[in-house]
């Protein structure tokens, strides 16, 4: 199976520059693509991982990929499926941000390969110090207005408003491609859904520029069965960086996978074979309660961006946390499952259980606080507890002493740090 054969099949092709044209290119030999991606965080999150992947998808093919941080064009943002203007962002920042965003990236790809390395640059290199009246002269000349106006990133944004600044992205963008082309021979761009037009902006540019053929192709945008946003959750967005989303809340991310989307999550985020995911979808279909394509998918996708140690940490966790073992957990463990569960410091150095349910907010006043502990509803670290009386004491402490959790229910928990 090619390449476009595999993109195919796992619905990654959502448009292509010469579709026919470009699948004859790929299928006479190794061709050098690139994918961009600007610094606007310090850390990339899983809206880029689609991206990420099919870059390694074309390395495994045997192509060329070449990751470019975005060091200039993060300084300018890019309009495209943006509603408003953004801010600019100091460019220390970006230059920091930059750095991360590489590190990150380095992970996914293969520099050492013998037969096709992969690559990274950083477009700050030739953008960074251009000539504004060279530049006007020699690249603006190609970019009528009315060309620039028609595409949708602009045009969305006449309304609403867009300065010189977002409206001149797509030259810089253009001309990127229209660089690596001439220092890689780089024939492909590739990017979301909404990176098409600048895509096209480049390919044209090279053409008239160079007299060169390029090729372009986009990825969907990844959207989910029940509307709400892909990437997010309660807690905020899904970082790759694990000091900002942990590990376990990464694999808890791709477990809660709605079943009308885990198989299309196999066939876009993992490595699995065609015959693997088939069998995975009649797992879905016969025996949905199981969630086995839910696990398979978040075990691949966390080792693949955490490691494996990390995954069994995972995995560990949300054991500890579905069965009630939680003392099987070491103190970073509980640490990292319970970053983002409610806590309270607790100054005293005993607590009645009483009044921490009550200052935890778990129960909503004293009386209801007696009534759940005696309904059998409340466990201190996963022993159950139906003493009103109970005052906490040192012995209550584990994890080196500095914590004591409390579970309301099935899966309510609060988290009890003690100032020791
Ligand atoms: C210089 C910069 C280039 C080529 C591309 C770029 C970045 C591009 C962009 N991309 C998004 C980003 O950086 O803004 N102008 O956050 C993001 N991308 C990955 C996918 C995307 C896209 O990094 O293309 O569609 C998200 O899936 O939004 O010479």
């Amino acid at each position: 199976m090619d390449i476009m054969q595999d993109l195919e099949f796992r619905e990654l092709v959502y448009q292509v520059t010469d579709e026919k044209e470009l699948r004859d290119r790929l299928n006479a030999g190794p061709i050098t693509l690139y994918i961009g991606f600007d610094p606007t965080a310090d850390s990339l999150h899983v809206g880029s991982l689609l991206p990420i992947i099919a870059l390694r998808r074309f390395q495994m093919a045997g192509h060329l990929p070449i990751a470019l941080v975005g060091g200039g064009t993060g300084l300018i943002g890019d309009p495209s499926g943006k509603t408003s203007e953004r801010g600019l962002n100091p460019k220390e920042l970006v230059e920091e941000w930059s750095g991360k965003i590489r590190k990150q990236l380095e992970r996914f790809l293969d520099f050492d390969s013998k037969t096709n390395p992969a690559r990274m640059d950083n477009n700050y290199r030739w953008l960074g110090n251009l000539e504004v009246i060279e530049f006007l002269r020699d690249i603006g000349k190609y970019f009528p207005v009315g060309y620039m106006l028609s595409k949708e990133s602009v045009k969305a944004r006449l309304e609403t408003g867009i300065t010189y600044t977002e409206f001149s992205y797509m030259i810089l963008q253009s001309y990127d491609f229209l660089k690596l082309n001439e220092f890689y021979n780089c024939e492909l761009q590739a990017g979301g859904s909404d990176q098409w037009g600048n895509i096209t902006a480049g390919i044209d540019l090279i053409r008239r520029v160079a007299n060169r053929k390029a090729y372009g192709i986009t990825f969907p945008l990844v959207t989910k069965s029940d509307g709400t946003k892909f990437g997010k959750t309660e807690a905020g967005t899904i970082w790759l960086d694990s000091d900002k989303t942990s590990p376990y809340e990464f694999f808890q991310f791709w477990i809660n996978t709605d079943d009308r989307d885990v198989i299309k999550f196999i066939k876009y985020f993992t490595f699995l074979s065609r015959e693997q995911i088939m069998e995975l979808e009649e797992q879905v279909k016969n025996d949905p309660g199981k969630r086995e394509a839910q696990r398979v998918l978040a075990r691949e996708v966390t080792q693949l961006v955490h490691g494996r140690e990390a995954l069994n940490r995972a995995e560990k966790i949300s054991q500890a946390l579905f069965y009630g073992n939680l003392r099987d957990l070491t103190e970073e463990e509980i640490e990292e499952g319970f970053r983002d569960v409610p806590s309270m410091t607790v100054q005293e150095k005993e607590i009645s259980l009483v009044d921490l349910l009550v200052s935890s907010g778990l129960s909503s006043s004293r009386r209801q606080a007696r009534e759940d502990i005696r309904n059998r509803a409340v466990y201190i670290n996963d022993e159950l507890s139906d003493d009103t009386n109970r005052v906490l004491v040192h012995a209550d402490r584990l994890w080196g002493g500095k914590y004591t959790i409390i579970r309301r229910g099935k899966k309510k928990y609060f988290l009890v740090k003690w100032l020791v």
